[in-house]
């Protein structure tokens, strides 16, 4: 594969829900290897270090059980605005924190996208569809929200205005097995593909991942993949708050990204909810590596390349 410039952008982001931890996740990717690994496999690796969130204020129209609001807010501005920038020198990799990081994450990348002409995808692997908005969410939590707010969902009072707002149809979830009832009612309303963990039963999740590429491909779109935790099985990938039974094995999560990488396609990259203190002795930080680097090439042997339209 052709040798990239990854730009490793740490988001200690840890408002997006009640449970503390992630905050500390850039720096356990950081001891677990990520830029060795990725500059072992010929790429140019760039640390920015961490950022820190702009200030924020609280607007009226906010409901109230939604938590630590004007920190996420904050984070989003300062996200939207580093993910711009990185775009612009490489790969941007961005270390979280929590999802609600991807509020920032993706519309930083879809701005850049629709400056250079091209229409933004996104991969979604996630056990939850993050398609609230502030108003449907019961738990308050803005974790829950990120693809709420990148597809221009109403509500997000006091947020950066989504200028490039990411079309529903470009949008891909694979790994679905908890869904609240108003987001369910919202996705089936909607244009976004999913793939819940029976189809991927009944299916393989080779099938549905490989409809989506030929898809970016013949659009020219810009590939943004986040990667939650939770995608995984728990007893593989322990360090989550929200863990859910019932996920990705190592082997299909490899998979996924061995067909990511071997099709050129990915321009960005979200590592979210990692919550170390909940790790057992580092094996989830290494599996999250791990991923990142089949994302950027790493092989057992190389195969032809497949090609996408
Ligand atoms: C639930 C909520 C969520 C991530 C949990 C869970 C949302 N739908 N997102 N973990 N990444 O609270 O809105
Ligand atoms: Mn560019
Ligand atoms: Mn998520
Ligand atoms: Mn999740």
């Amino acid at each position: 594969m052709t040798t990239k410039t990854c730009i490793l952008v740490g988001a200690p982001v840890d408002s997006g829900k009640n449970r503390r931890g992630c905050l500390m996740g850039p720096d356990a990717y950081r001891t677990a290897g990520l830029a060795e690994a990725l500059s072992g496999l010929g790429h140019d690796v760039r640390d920015m270090g961490n950022l820190t969130h702009a200030p924020a204020e609280l607007h009226p129209d906010m409901p109230p059980h939604v938590f630590a609001a004007i920190e996420t807010a904050g984070w989003t501005a300062t996200l939207i605005e580093a993910g711009e920038a990185a775009m612009a020198q490489g790969l941007p990799i961005f270390l979280g924190g929590d999802h609600s990081l991807s509020l920032g994450s993706v519309a930083g990348v879809a701005a850049h996208a629709a400056r250079a002409g091209r229409p933004q995808f996104v991969l979604w692997l996630d056990a939850h569809s993050d398609f609230h908005t502030p108003q449907s969410t019961a738990s308050g939590n803005l974790h829950g929200t990120p693809l709420g707010y990148v597809t221009g969902r109403e509500g997000f009072h006091g947020f950066p205005e989504v200028r490039h707002p990411v079309a529903q149809e470009n949008i891909c979830i694979l790994g679905l097995r908890s869904v609240d009832m108003a987001e369910r009612e919202a996705l089936q309303q909607s244009d976004i593909r999913y793939h819940d963990m029976r189809a991927i039963d009944e299916q393989g999740i080779a099938a549905p991942l490989s409809a989506f590429l030929d898809d970016v491909a013949a659009a020219n779109g810009a590939l943004h993949v986040s990667l939650d935790v939770d995608f995984l099985d728990p007893s593989v990938a322990p360090a989550v708050g929200t863990t859910v039974p019932g996920g990705a094995t190592i082997r299909e999560a490899h998979l996924v990204m061995e067909m990511i990488s071997d099709s050129g396609l990915m321009t960005s990259l979200d590592l979210v909810e990692l919550n170390p203190f909940l790790d057992d002795r580092g094996r989830t930080a290494q599996v999250m590596v791990d991923l990142a680097a089949s994302a950027l090439g790493r092989r057992v042997f190389d195969r032809p390349t497949r090609a996408f339209s």
